[in-house]
C-alpha cells in the first residue's frame, strides 16, 4: 500500500481550520487536524512545502516509522508548528489504518477502558449570577463537569467570557485585540464565584477553572487554597509552564488539583512536571502534541505517576481532533476528563462526525477509522479569514500574558 497524494484544506466555517487529507493507491484516505490557532498558515506551509513531498510513495501502514521519520528527519525537533504538522499526519494514518482494518481506531489502541467519556462544558457570564445561571443550564443538559469563568468587576473583558455562550472564540480580530488585566481584581472574584456555584449547583457536579497563565506561583498557591473549600476538580494553567520549578511553590500551598499542558507539544514539555508529581492532569492533546501515537506515550508515562489526562478541546481544535481525542480517551486507563466546547452548526456540517453527547459524556464513533470526514465542497465555501488571539496588558500598559 502506498500514499499517492496528500493535500491541505483550509476552511473557515465560523473559525479557521486546517485539515490534512492523505490519499492511498487503494482508494482509502485519512484525515488529520493541523489547526494552530492564530498561526494556521505556517502549518499549511510546513505541510505543503516540507512534509507532503516526503510522504508520497510511503506505506501509510508504517505509522510509527513515518512519525520518527518526520520528527527525527526534520533535525529541528518539537515546536508547535512542526508538531501540529506531524500530529495531522499521525491522525490521518490512524484513520487509514482503522478503515483498512474495518475497526474504529480505539479498537486498534487496545479497545475500550470505559463506556462514555466525561466532558466538561463552559459556563461563563459577565457576572457571578450570570455564570451560575449558565452553569444551571449546563447541569440541566446533563453535564457532570462544568468550567466556570466570570467577568471581573472593573475590567472591560477577560479570558473565557464570551459574547456567544456556546461558541467561545478568543481569536476574534484581524489584528490582536488588546485586553486589560488586573490580578488583584481577578483574585477577589474567583473564590466568590466558586462559593456561589457550590451553593447553587450542589455537592456532586465537578467544577473547573482556567487561570490562563496569569498568576505568579505564590498567587496561584493562594488562589488554590482559597478555592479548596469548594473542592474544584482542577485549577488550570495557573502559571506559565516555562520555569516548571514554579509548580513546586504552588504545591507547597494548596491541595487543589493542578492541570496544565494545552500548549505543550511533546513529552519533553511534560516529563519533569509528571515525574516530580507537580501536576494532577496533563492537558496535551492530539493536534498539538504529536498525534495519537505520541499522546499515548505521554499518557503511559503519566500513568506511572497517577497523573490523569484532560485533553484540550476548545473550538479551535477541529471535530477531526475531537474524534481522534475520543478514541484515545476511551482506550487509556488513566483518562481524567475531556474538554468539550461545542462547534458551530456550520463547522459540524463541514466535518460530519459520528461522536455525540449523551448525559454528560461524549460517545466515540463506531465507524471504522476516526469516524469523521470533511465535506470539501462545503469547506470551499468558507475561505480563510485571518484571526488573531488577543494580547493582554496590565492597567499601566505593561504587556502581560493572555
Ligand atoms: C481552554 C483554552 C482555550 C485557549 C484557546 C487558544 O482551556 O480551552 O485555554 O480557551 O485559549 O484554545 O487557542
Ligand atoms: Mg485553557
Amino acid at each position: 500500500m502506498k500514499i499517492v497524494s496528500a493535500k491541505v484544506i483550509v476552511t473557515c466555517p465560523g473559525r479557521n481550520f486546517v485539515t490534512l487529507k492523505i490519499m492511498t493507491d487503494q482508494g482509502v484516505y485519512g484525515i488529520g487536524d493541523a489547526t494552530l490557532n492564530g498561526r494556521e498558515l505556517s502549518v499549511v506551509s510546513y505541510l505543503e512545502d516540507h512534509v507532503i513531498p516526503c510522504l508520497i510513495g510511503r506505506d501509510p501502514q508504517q505509522i510509527e516509522d513515518i512519525w520518527q521519520y518526520l520528527y527525527r528527519g526534520a533535525y529541528w525537533r518539537r515546536g508547535p508548528v512542526t508538531m501540529s504538522a506531524i500530529s495531522a499526519v499521525d491522525m490521518a494514518l490512524w484513520d487509514i489504518k482503522g478503515k483498512i482494518a474495518g475497526l474504529p481506531v480505539y479498537q486498534l489502541l487496545g479497545g475500550r477502558s470505559r463506556t462514555g467519556i466525561m466532558v466538561y462544558g463552559h459556563a461563563n457570564g459577565t457576572s457571578i449570577e450570570n455564570t451560575i445561571e449558565v452553569a444551571q443550564e449546563y447541569k440541566a443538559m446533563g453535564y457532570k463537569a462544568i468550567r466556570l469563568q466570570c467577568g471581573v468587576p472593573g475590567l472591560a473583558s477577560t479570558y473565557g467570557v464570551s459574547k456567544d455562550k456556546m461558541f467561545y472564540e478568543p481569536a476574534d480580530a484581524d489584528l490582536p485585540t488588546e485586553n486589560v488585566w488586573s490580578t488583584e481584581a481577578y483574585m477577589r472574584v474567583v473564590p466568590k464565584l466558586f462559593a456561589a456555584a457550590r451553593e447553587a449547583l450542589g455537592e456532586e457536579v465537578h467544577l473547573l477553572h482556567d487561570v490562563h497563565h496569569r498568576l505568579t506561583p505564590i498567587e496561584a498557591g493562594r488562589l488554590g487554597r482559597d478555592l479548596e473549600p469548594y473542592r474544584p476538580f482542577w485549577m488550570e494553567d495557573s502559571v506559565v509552564a516555562e520555569n516548571q520549578d514554579n509548580f513546586k511553590l504552588i504545591r507547597q500551598h494548596t491541595t487543589t488539583p493542578l492541570a496544565v499542558g494545552e500548549i505543550f507539544s511533546s513529552i519533553w514539555d511534560a516529563k519533569d512536571l509528571i515525574q516530580n508529581q507537580l501536576i494532577d492532569y496533563i492537558r496535551a492533546t492530539v493536534v498539538h502534541a504529536g498525534g495519537i501515537s505520541h499522546l499515548k506515550k505521554i499518557a503511559s508515562f503519566a500513568e506511572l505517576y497517577n497523573v490523569r489526562t484532560g485533553c484540550h478541546g476548545a473550538t479551535d481544535l477541529s471535530p477531526v481532533c475531537m474524534a481522534a481525542a475520543l478514541h484515545f480517551d476511551v482506550s487509556i486507563p488513566n483518562f481524567g476528563i475531556q474538554e468539550y466546547m461545542r462547534h458551530t452548526p456550520e463547522t459540524d456540517e463541514v466535518f460530519p462526525h459520528g461522536y455525540y453527547f449523551d448525559k454528560g459524556d461524549l460517545m466515540v464513533s463506531e465507524t471504522p477509522g476516526l469516524g469523521v470526514d470533511i465535506d470539501e465542497d462545503l469547506a470551499a465555501k468558507y475561505p480563510y479569514k485571518r484571526a488573531y488571539l488577543p494580547v493582554n496588558r496590565l492597567q499601566d500598559g505593561t504587556l502581560f500574558n493572555w
